[in-house]
């Protein structure tokens, strides 16, 4: 099943919902109506698959802000601009399902931001990340200084701030901002592999991923450990993993593999 907004096409691929950024010609920047597009498909997303991938249309990922729109904007609407921005991208990393950003060329500005909310990056060699918000005079708005400040580090996204460097796939890859860095024109397609990966999964587990890790992270270890044992347990009580769990014991089930070499 497929659909499109003209922002952002929607295709359904089995258990994988595919979202494309689709305005190429302006980098993919994210206007108002943009952001509604985004979160409109991610809700749709929610309820028809149980994994996502985000990618952008074109040479590149995504451009950030709409930097005209943005320019024209009062104080009290850029704030509730960049709330809105906030909410639309809690649906993907706090949401019901688990998605993959696969990144082609740029990532800047809100473009990081929104790769930032999702829950695992691919990116092909080639692509790179920059925050030049220094550069324009503006700041992270779409919940950079939450989401990338807590994915690589403070210091490093002080470090791409304050430089408005460019950083590349392989080197966010050692930073811990891409789990997976592939050959060019393959990004989008090891996204959707690994999404039917995730999406083969225990529901309840990759809710419980999603939604627990971040939060617990945010606790102190003692209520992080309590908290942590109250999931499993609920986890365990599922119908989903009481038949999952007799399937291993009754060997029907796959066993864990070395890794490929
Ligand atoms: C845009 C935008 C945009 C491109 N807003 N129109 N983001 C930035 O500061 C990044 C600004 N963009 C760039 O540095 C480059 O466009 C790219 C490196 C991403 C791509 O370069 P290139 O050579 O492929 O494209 P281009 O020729 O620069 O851009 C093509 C068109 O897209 C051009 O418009 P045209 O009418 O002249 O064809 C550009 O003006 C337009 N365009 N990026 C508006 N961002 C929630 S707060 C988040 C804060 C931020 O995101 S700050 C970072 C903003």
């Amino acid at each position: 099943m497929s659909g499109t907004s003209d922002l952002v096409r929607y295709e359904l691929r089995g258990d994988v919902a595919i979202l494309g950024l689709n305005r190429p010609d302006k980098r993919n920047a994210i206007s108002d109506r943009f952001v509604e597009s985004i979160a409109e498909a991610v809700a749709r997303a929610t309820r028809e698959a149980r994994a996502g991938v985000v990618h952008g249309h074109g040479k590149h990922f995504c451009a950030g802000l709409d930097l005209s729109e943005h320019s024209q904007k009062p104080l009290f609407e850029a704030v509730l601009g960049s709330r809105r921005w906030h909410s639309a991208f809690d649906t993907i990393e706090r949401g019901r399902i688990p998605f993959v950003s696969a990144i082609t060329g740029a990532a800047v500005g809100g473009g990081f931001e929104l790769a930032a909310s999702a829950h695992i990056r691919v990116a092909e060699e080639g692509a790179f990340f920059a925050l030049p918000e220094g550069q324009r005079g503006i700041f992270v708005g779409g919940g950079g200084s939450v989401r990338i400040a807590r994915l690589i580090g403070p210091a490093r996204m002080g470090d791409m701030m304050l430089t408005g460097r460019s950083v590349s796939a392989t080197e966010m890859e050692r930073w811990g901002g891409v789990s997976y860095v592939v050959e060019p024109g393959k990004a989008l397609q090891r996204g959707i592999e690994i999404a039917a990966r995730m999406a083969q999964n225990a529901e309840f587990t990759n809710y419980a991923v999603i939604n627990a890790l971040p939060r617990i992270a945010d606790m102190s270890s003692e209520d992080g450990l309590f908290a942590e044992s109250m999931v499993a347990s609920l986890a365990t009580m599922t119908p989903e993993a009481q038949e999952r769990l007799r399937d291993f014991l009754e060997k029907r089930a796959d066993k864990v593999k070395a890794p490929d070499a």
